[in-house]
C-alpha cells in the first residue's frame, strides 16, 4: 500500500468516530506523521466544536516535531472563518510542511480555497487520495452541496410476500412488520439525520409522532405533506414539541410535483438529510423522481398476503444484514 493511502485510511478510520456528533459538519480524520510514525491525530469535534487539524496538532507532544512531519486529512483544510477559526492558517503557524488531503471540500466558502492558501504559502501539497471513500465517509455533506439537496434515506418494513400494510386496519392493534430490536434501530436513525419527511396517508393512518423515544438522541425536524388539509388538527405533529414543516396543497396530483420541490426548500434551510417513512405513495414518488441515495429496507418474519404493496428499487441490495429474525437490506443509488 502507498504510504499516502495508508494514511489517508488512517484518517478515515478516527472519522467514523465523529460521527454523528459532528453533524450537519463533516467529520474528518487528521493524522500528523514524522518518519513514519504518528505523532499526533484527531477527528472533528461535536458540532460547532474544534476541527481535526486542531485536535491533531494539540496531541502532538513535541510540536518541534512539526516543522519536519506531514499532516494527513480525509478533506481539504478549511480556509474561512466558521464557528472556527481556518484549519490552513493553523498549519502554516506551525510550519508543518507537507500536506496530504483526501478530497477538496465542496463547501462553497472552501471549495480549493484551503489548498490554493497552502500552495501559495510555500507548502507541498498532494490532493485526491482515495477521493471515493473520502466523500463516502461524508456522504451527506456531499450530496448536499453536489446535488444541491439533502441526502435522502428511504424506509420500510415490508413482509415475506412484500406488503408494507395489510389491507383492512385494525383501530386496535396496529400491525408490526419487524420486530421491536429493529423498530428501536429506527429511532436511532431518526436522530441521526436532520428533518423525517411522511405523507399525508401516514399521518392520517398512523398519528406518528416522529420523534427519538427508544434511543438516546436529538429529534430530526419533521416534514409532513398535507394533502387537501386531511390531517386532523389533534395529530401528533401539531403538538409543538418538535420543530414542524407542513407542506399544504390542494392539487390533485400533489406527490408527483412535489419532490423536486420539497429537496430544493429543504437545501434552502439548510436540511443536509432526511429520513423518509413512507407511505407507499411518498417513498414511490421520490424513487420515481430519482430523489433518494439509500434505502433500508426490514423484511419481517410474516406474510400478510394481501395489502399495501411494498415500493419497487431498480438496483440490488449492497448489504444484508439481520436484527434477530428480521432482514435488514441497504440499496443505493448508483445513478
Ligand atoms: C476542516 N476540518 O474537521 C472539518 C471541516 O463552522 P465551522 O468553523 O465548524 O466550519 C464548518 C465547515 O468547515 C464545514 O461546512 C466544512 O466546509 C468544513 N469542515 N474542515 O478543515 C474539519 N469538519
Ligand atoms: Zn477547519
Amino acid at each position: 500500500m502507498k504510504i499516502e493511502e495508508k494514511y489517508i485510511k488512517r484518517c478515515l478510520e478516527i472519522a467514523k468516530k465523529g460521527l454523528p456528533a459532528a453533524l450537519p459538519n463533516p467529520s474528518v480524520g487528521a493524522v500528523i506523521v514524522y518518519e513514519d510514525k504518528i505523532i499526533g491525530e484527531g477527528y472533528t469535534s461535536a458540532y460547532g466544536g474544534a476541527h481535526a487539524e486542531v485536535n491533531a496538532i494539540q496531541a502532538v507532544k513535541d510540536k518541534s516535531l512539526l516543522k519536519k512531519a506531514t499532516i494527513y486529512v480525509s478533506l481539504e483544510p478549511c480556509s474561512h472563518f466558521g464557528k472556527t477559526p481556518p484549519c490552513c492558517n493553523l498549519i502554516i503557524e506551525h510550519k508543518i510542511p507537507n500536506i496530504v488531503i483526501g478530497t477538496v471540500d465542496p463547501n462553497a466558502k472552501v471549495a480549493g480555497n484551503g489548498i490554493k492558501t497552502l500552495i501559495e504559502s510555500g507548502k507541498n501539497v498532494i490532493v485526491g487520495i482515495l477521493e471515493k471513500e473520502c466523500k463516502e465517509s461524508n456522504k451527506r455533506f456531499f450530496t448536499f452541496h453536489e446535488k444541491k439537496r439533502p441526502y435522502i434515506i428511504l424506509k420500510w418494513a415490508e413482509s415475506q410476500d412484500g406488503y408494507i400494510a395489510p389491507k383492512e386496519k385494525s383501530e386496535q392493534k396496529p400491525v408490526w412488520i419487524t420486530n421491536e430490536i429493529s423498530r428501536q434501530l429506527v429511532h436511532k436513525w431518526r436522530s441521526e439525520e436532520q428533518a423525517i419527511l411522511v405523507g399525508t396517508q401516514t399521518v392520517v393512518d398512523d398519528n406518528p409522532r416522529l420523534n427519538v423515544r427508544d434511543w438516546v438522541g436529538k429529534n430530526p425536524i419533521r416534514i409532513v405533506l398535507d394533502q387537501n388539509n386531511r390531517i386532523p388538527k389533534e395529530s401528533y405533529i401539531f403538538d409543538n414539541q418538535v420543530e414542524t414543516i407542513i407542506f399544504s396543497s390542494t392539487e390533485i396530483d400533489f406527490s408527483a410535483t412535489i419532490a423536486c420541490q420539497i429537496s430544493a426548500i429543504l437545501f434552502e434551510r439548510n436540511i443536509q438529510s432526511v429520513l423518509i417513512e413512507g407511505g407507499k405513495k411518498t417513498l414511490q414518488t421520490f424513487i420515481d423522481e430519482n430523489l433518494w441515495d439509500e434505502a433500508r429496507v426490514f423484511k419481517g418474519n410474516l406474510f400478510l398476503e394481501n395489502g399495501t404493496k411494498a415500493p419497487i428499487l431498480k438496483s440490488k441490495w449492497i448489504e444484508r444484514q439481520f436484527i434477530l429474525d428480521d432482514e435488514l437490506l441497504i440499496f443505493k443509488n448508483y445513478d
